[in-house]
């Protein structure tokens, strides 16, 4: 290594979409066609160290243990836009590691980029307010500008033809509304559409996409305002309805985007169940089969046991809401 290498590392937290993220502005910038309402989860996260370096040939990543060579053009991209902004041209050395399953709906890619941005942010020594690294997050994954902050989070969508007023920003922290989640694990595999893919075939063949668009900004509302009032059985609603809504136009794709498996379906119905008797519980589902239950932490331990029992349900991952990104310096 250099003697002028520049390091540090990032641990930024996944989140879940209570109104969802279905769809793109067109364009390059990864802006999305729709605002949403996210949701930070505490122990789901990629931890990622970073090294610039005058003496390396190229960016090269490295996510638990392995090399992605598949992911290095969106991570380059991210990295370009900082290294204008410091103006420097080294490449970079990018190690990272996720404690929860890789591409199989858990937002892997919004922690991720989330911690890649901010990672590179401190090794190139820009001082970035979140809402900067956040619309940089943006460009690696739509998801990724939300995981910038914690606790109760809003996209905005924006109209700048440069993205620039395409940002998340937090609405409530964690400790204003203590939720909790309890994510029932179906499958583990990587999936085979992957969302931002998946988004765009929507967009191009289902005769419900329109209806998704024309819809959302109500969602959105309503969903604000569940939050502001904390207002549980109302965030319920809108956030099953949101996910329903999302699931119904990627289903109606040509050809059909199915992301549930026949336990996504029975952990769903128990939930509701569960909700019905008075258990202060709902569910959403993103583009893979696990359910993620969030709930009062009360209702935790019944919520955990009603989905661990259910035949299919390979793992339960719990968690409360958590921050925003946090980074450190590297010593390694
Ligand atoms: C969400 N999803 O709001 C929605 C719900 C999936 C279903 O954000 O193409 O991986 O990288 O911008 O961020 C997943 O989309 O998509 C996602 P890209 P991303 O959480």
């Amino acid at each position: 290594m250099s003697a002028d290498a520049m390091k540090a590392a990032a641990r930024a937290r996944s989140n879940i979409a209570l109104v969802k993220y279905w769809g793109k502005a067109p364009g390059k910038l990864n802006v999305p066609a729709v605002g949403s309402i996210s949701i930070t989860l505490d122990a789901l996260w990629s931890d990622t160290e970073l090294i610039f370096d005058p003496a390396f040939a190229a960016d090269e990543f490295m996510l638990d243990g392995k090399h992605r060579p598949d992911q290095l053009a969106r991570i380059s991209a991210c990295l370009d836009i900082l290294r204008d902004l410091a103006g420097i041209g080294a490449r970079a050395a990018v190690v990272s590691r996720n404690n929860f399953p890789t591409g199989a709906g858990l937002a892997s890619s919004a922690s991720g980029f989330a911690a890649l941005v901010s990672a590179a942010a401190r090794a190139l020594g820009l001082e970035l307010a979140p809402r900067e690294l956040s619309i940089v997050a943006r460009r690696g994954s739509g998801s990724a500008a939300r995981s910038i902050f914690g606790g109760f989070v809003e996209m905005r969508a924006g109209s700048a033809a440069d993205g620039r007023d395409s940002y998340a920003e937090p609405l409530l922290a964690a400790a204003e509304w203590p939720l909790d989640v309890v994510v029932a694990v179906t499958a583990t595999g990587e999936k085979e559409v992957a969302s931002g893919s998946g988004m765009m075939r929507c967009a191009q063949s289902s005769p419900f996409y329109p209806a998704w668009l024309e819809t959302h900004p109500a969602d959105m509302a309503l969903c604000r305002e569940a939050i502001r009032s904390r207002d549980f059985e109302a965030l319920a609603e809108i956030a099953e309805a949101s996910c329903f809504k999302m699931h119904a136009a990627a289903m109606a794709t040509r050809p059909a985007l199915i992301y549930w498996n026949g336990v996504t379906l029975e952990c769903i119905g128990r939930i509701r169940q569960l909700r019905k008797s008075g258990v202060p519980v709902f569910f959403t589902v993103d583009a893979g089969p696990q359910v993620k239950a969030v709930c009062a932490p009360g209702a935790r331990g019944a919520v955990r046991e009603a989905l661990a029992e259910l035949p299919g349900v390979v793992r339960i991952i719990e968690s409360s809401l958590g921050p925003g990104v946090e980074t450190r310096e590297c010593n390694s």
